[in-house]
């Protein structure tokens, strides 16, 4: 009998306690993370910030001012023609997100 009841308060206690971090993981990770990634690096807003040839792409030069995708650049040109496009900022946020969650 009090075997059976010490099992079921454990159980509980365990379902309690998961139930608490995926209320936490939902709150803090899921909803805000992603979403304070894409209001700060939205590829549209870099380029009309950085894109001074107005090429829609990012060159090393045009991204000097930023530390951030200047130590990043060669990870994030996949393809390796010293721009970074639309498509290769995406997976690098993507990537970013990954990491962090
Ligand atoms: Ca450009
Ligand atoms: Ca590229």
């Amino acid at each position: 009998m009090n075997n059976f009841s010490l099992k079921t308060l454990s159980i509980s206690v365990i379902a309690a306690s998961l139930v608490s971090s995926l209320v936490f993981a939902g709150n803090d990770m899921t909803k805000s993370l992603p979403k304070v990634a894409e209001k700060a690096a939205s590829f549209s807003q870099f380029v009309a910030d950085y894109d001074k040839d107005k090429s829609n792409t990012l060159s090393t030069a045009e991204v000097a001012k930023n530390d951030v995708l200047t130590k990043n650049f060669a990870k994030i040109d996949e393809n390796g023609d010293k721009e970074i496009n639309k498509e290769e900022f995406k997976q690098y946020l993507a990537n970013m997100k990954k990491t962090l969650l």
